[in-house]
């Protein structure tokens, strides 16, 4: 299958809600070399932004929502080997504490961020999601971070990143860690707001920041 065709497939996927499908799609991806990363960010994503747009018009429920999010989550539970490939040969670069903030429960893209900053040799504690402001400060304190990642998809918990950077600084480690923040509702001028460290669009994005964040102490 040619990879334009193959994209479009794994979109399709998603948007039926077919983890069967989206595993298959990914295994014949991987036999025939495609990039894992490109499955996921041009063929797995845009078939979840199709199903959020048809949610937001009422032409979909939440059932769709958790069979598009298992088709999605089963598709990376197969590529997560091969975008690991090559851990082992690098260093620690850094110690990263993730989570999805308090009320959420959107887990995919942390879990995607978390996986590629893996890959580029973080050592990452994965704190889940909803996960309450006091959870992130006790993490860095026990894990000696020197990175957060803040994941928020609503615009009802995006200020919990806020408060999580408030609860670090109340704490006296908002000067030892760096923060990132991501998910759909956020941007830049967000992160300039609540005085984060940055503002990561995708996963890529977020490998690229984390390392410059880092470096740049
Ligand atoms: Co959900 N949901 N949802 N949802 N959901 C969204 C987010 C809406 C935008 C859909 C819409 O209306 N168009 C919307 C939010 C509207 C808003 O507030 N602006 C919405 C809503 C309203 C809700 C509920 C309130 C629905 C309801 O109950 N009435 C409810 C809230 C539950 C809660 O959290 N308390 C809800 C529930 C669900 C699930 C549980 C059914 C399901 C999640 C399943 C799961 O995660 N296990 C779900 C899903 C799947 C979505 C959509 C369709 C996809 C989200 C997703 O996984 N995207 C989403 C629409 C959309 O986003 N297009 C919809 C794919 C990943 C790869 O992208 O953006 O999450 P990502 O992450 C990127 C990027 O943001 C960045 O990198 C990631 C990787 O590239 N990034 C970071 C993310 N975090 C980062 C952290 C960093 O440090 C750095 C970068």
């Amino acid at each position: 299958m040619q990879l334009n065709e193959l994209l479009a497939s794994l979109a399709d996927a998603v948007i039926e809600g077919d983890p069967d499908r989206a595993t298959e799609l990914v295994e014949q991806g991987l036999a025939a070399n495609h990039d894992p990363l490109a499955m996921i960010e041009d063929g797995l994503r845009p078939g979840m932004d199709v199903i959020g747009e048809r949610f937001a018009e009422a032409e979909c429920f939440i059932p769709d929502l958790v069979m598009s999010g298992k088709a999605m989550q089963a598709a990376i539970a197969v590529l997560d080997p091969a975008l690991k490939a090559g851990r082992q040969e690098r260093s620690v670069l850094g110690k990263v504490v993730i989570g999805t903030v308090r009320g959420d429960i959107h887990a995919i893209g942390k879990m995607l961020v978390g996986t590629l900053l893996s890959a580029e040799g973080f050592e990452v504690h994965d704190l889940g999601v909803d996960v309450p402001e006091e959870k992130f400060v006790e993490a860095v304190r026990d894990t000696g971070a020197n990175l957060v990642g803040l994941s928020a998809l609503l615009t009802t918990t995006m200020r919990n990143q806020r408060g999580v950077i408030e609860a670090l600084a109340e704490a006296g480690l908002r000067d030892r860690v760096k923060v990132m923040i991501g998910g759909a509702p956020t941007s830049p001028e967000w992160a300039e707001q609540i005085e984060a460290d940055a503002h990561a669009e995708n996963a890529t994005d977020a490998a690229r920041i984390a390392r410059s964040l880092v470096a740049a102490e």
